[in-house]
This record gives structure tokens, C-alpha cells and sequence, in this order.
């Protein structure tokens, strides 16, 4: 098939698995061109069939704001013509969703039919889109999709119980590239961090107010007294400085090192003995599963689809958002020298079952029916 693709090309959950998708699509033998403001994170490889269209948004003194989802829906129709694209598939709703109703619209009007199929993320939906700013246009875009999905069936039923969707929502659930997710030998790198064999936690994220990083600073603030531990925490965001500020306070700097982005995540993943995920809100939590992947158990709260993915007392353990003494609690039972190895091996067994192997053929499935019956 050709399969034009459009996300956000940033580090965001949404942004990856769109990118890993499209590469998993395209070694699978399908054309996949990628539609986004500048190249994708991920997009670091070389594909005979993989295609990278830049939207171009021209700026002028007038706009205070520059119209992205003009520039973006034009950019789609001449793809969609020029490349004659058999489905369309945008990841997040805002604004993907209506830019693509509009170039769907436009393409039509040219005798031109392109399916259009919509991927629900997460915030999209269940922080940002719920906002009226933005509703009635997430609601409408939705409805308007040929084919709708959404990463784990929490946020399936948070759409419907968010907005008023008149149409199916197929749940399929994020995936792993286990080759390049994998517990590697980084001894020398555990070394360093952990000189005197201290436990290593780790967390990732966005530093956004929805990922509660205070929770994790207080859950390590505890965790170190009952264990010699460091924590590393991986990512930036607008509460990373405040964070900072805090551990200085705590006097903690020497047990807590801040890393910023990193693109080599499985790296850092390979010498940890934790993940924290005290989140408020996490649709799937997309950087668990990639944590699971290389073999470290995850302490996690129990909301949205997080329950779908950490099984409770296997590959870690579910608390209740704010629950930082039972994360305490449950943190110091897993790494425990007589049970962290078996923590690990369920953690990789879990992550497993979302292997890309098995997913991509729901997506290439679901393509096919939307665009037989569109
Ligand atoms: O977690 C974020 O704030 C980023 C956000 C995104 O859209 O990039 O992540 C969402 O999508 C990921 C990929 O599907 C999910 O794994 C995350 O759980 C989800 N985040 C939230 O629901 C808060």
C-alpha cells in the first residue's frame, strides 16, 4: 500500500510510534511518506520506501499566529495527488485530524478519494482536546474519520465518554522494536553511575505537570534511606528547573543526576533496576513498555491504560496516583536481591507481547478494511 503518514516529529509518545510505525511499514514492503514540520526524531534511517515531505509554513508580519493547518492540509493534498496515496493516516487528533477532513475535502472536490484514518494518543483526548478551545473540532474530525484508533482500550472508552463519537473506535495497543529495545552489556556504564553497586532508578518523560516528577523525587527521597539507590532522570520539560531547584533543597545532587533528551534511551534503560511512572494521566505510557523492553520492572499509578500494560505483581506494580508510601513500599519489594531477577525476566516477558511482530499486521488489517469500505 502507500500510506501517507502525519504526526508531531518530536520525542512525544505520539511522534514515535507514528515514526517506528512508518519504518516498521516500510521494511514490511509498503510505501510510507511522512508528512511533518521538520524530519521525525526517529526518522534516522535510509528505506528505499520511505518518503519524508516537509510542511512549509510561510511566515508574514500579519500572523501572529501561522496557519499550520492550512499549510499542513495543502501539503497533504499534493501528496495524496502526486504520490497517489491509498490511505491516510494522521496521529493525534489536534490538529491532524482536521487538517486532513479538509484535504480530504479538497481532494474530492478534484475526483480524488483518500481514507483517512485517525490515531488517538492520549492527551489528545483526555487533557488538550476535552478543552472547549478545541472540542467541537476534535468531536466533529473524529466523527468525520474513516477509521479511528486509539492505543489501549482506557482511552478508548475516554473518548466516548468525552466527546459525542458516532462511529467504532478499534482499540491497537502500542508496540516494541525489540531489536533495538533489548537489555545491552553497559557494565562500564553502571559503573560509573552506581560505583558502590547502588540500585538505579530511572525515569523518562516530558517533565509536564500530567507526569507528577515531584512524586518521583519523593518516592527516591525515600527509597534511599532503606537502600543505597541513585536515580537518573531522563527528558525536559517546563518542570525539570523547579525539579532541579528541589533536589538541591533536599541536598540529594549526589544521588540524582538529570540527563536532558537523550536519543539512546535503550542505553541508559540497559543499566537500570527500576522505572518509575507516577503519572496522573497516561493513556498507554509508551515509555514503560520501552523500559519493560529491557528487562526493568516498573513501579506505575493505576490510571488510564497502564493497567493494560504493568501487570500488577509481575512485570511491577499499580498504586494509586499520589500513593507515594505504597510505591515506596512496592519499589523496595522488587528490588530486593531475591527478586529483582524475576521481576526483570516478567517484565521482558510482558513487553513481549507488544512486540511491532504482532501489531503491525492489526494495522496493516485495519488499513485494508478501511479501505475497502470507504
Ligand atoms: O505523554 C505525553 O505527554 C506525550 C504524549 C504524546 O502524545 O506524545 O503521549 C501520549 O501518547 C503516547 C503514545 O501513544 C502514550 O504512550 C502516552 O501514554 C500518552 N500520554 C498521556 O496520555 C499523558
Amino acid at each position: 500500500m502507500k500510506i501517507g503518514i502525519v504526526c508531531y516529529p518530536t520525542f512525544g509518545g505520539s511522534g514515535v510510534v507514528a515514526t517506528e510505525l512508518g519504518k516498521a511499514l516500510a521494511k514490511a514492503g509498503h510505501q510510507v511518506h511522512f508528512i511533518t514540520y521538520s524530519q521525525p526524531q526517529r526518522l534516522d534511517f535510509f528505506n528505499e520506501n520511505l518518503y519524508y515531505h516537509e510542511v512549509n509554513i510561510p511566515s508574514y508580519p500579519l500572523f501572529q499566529y501561522p496557519p499550520y493547518e492550512s499549510a499542513l492540509s495543502s501539503e497533504m493534498v499534493q501528496v495524496v495527488a502526486g504520490s497517489e496515496l491509498d490511505v491516510l493516516h494522521v496521529h493525534y487528533a489536534i490538529p491532524h485530524a482536521s487538517s486532513a477532513y479538509l484535504a480530504k475535502q479538497i481532494l474530492a472536490a478534484q475526483g480524488i478519494h483518500i481514507p483517512v484514518i485517525t490515531t488517538l494518543h492520549g492527551t489528545d483526548i483526555t487533557l488538550v482536546g476535552k478543552d472547549e478551545s478545541y472540542a467541537p473540532v476534535v468531536t466533529f474530525s473524529i466523527n468525520q474519520s474513516d477509521g479511528i484508533t486509539a492505543v489501549s482500550e482506557s482511552l478508548r472508552q475516554d473518548t466516548f465518554s468525552h466527546f459525542n463519537i458516532t462511529k467504532e473506535i478499534e482499540v491497537i495497543p502500542n508496540f516494541i522494536d525489540l531489536e533495538r529495545f533489548n537489555r545491552q552489556k553497559k557494565e562500564h556504564f553502571k559503573k560509573a553511575i552506581c560505583p558502590g553497586d547502588e540500585k538505579l532508578i530511572v525515569h523518562t518523560s516530558n517533565f509536564r505537570k500530567v507526569k507528577r516528577i515531584d512524586d518521583v523525587i519523593s518516592i527516591f527521597e525515600k527509597l534511599r534511606k532503606l537502600m543505597p539507590s541513585k536515580l537518573l532522570l531522563v527528558g525536559d520539560g517546563p518542570d525539570r528547573a523547579r525539579i532541579e531547584r528541589r533536589c538541591k533543597d533536599l541536598d540529594m545532587c549526589s544521588d540524582v543526576r538529570f540527563l536532558g533528551k537523550l536519543d539512546a534511551i535503550e542505553e541508559v534503560l540497559s543499566v537500570a533496576d527500576l522505572f518509575l511512572l507516577p503519572s496522573e494521566s497516561e493513556s498507554f505510557g509508551l515509555a514503560a513498555l520501552e523500559a519493560m523492553a529491557c528487562e526493568v520492572p516498573v513501579i506505575s499509578s493505576n490510571v488510564g491504560g497502564l493497567p493494560e500494560l504493568n501487570v500488577h505483581g509481575y512485570s511491577g506494580f499499580l498504586s494509586d496516583v499520589g500513593d507515594v508510601d505504597d510505591m515506596v513500599k512496592n519499589a523496595a519489594y522488587i528490588l530486593d536481591d531475591s527478586r529483582l531477577e524475576t521481576f526483570k525476566a516478567n517484565a521482558l516477558a510482558r513487553a513481549k507481547e507488544f512486540d511491532i511482530a504482532k501489531i503491525l499486521p492489526l494495522y496493516e488489517a485495519y488499513y485494508e478494511k478501511v479501505v475497502e469500505n470507504a
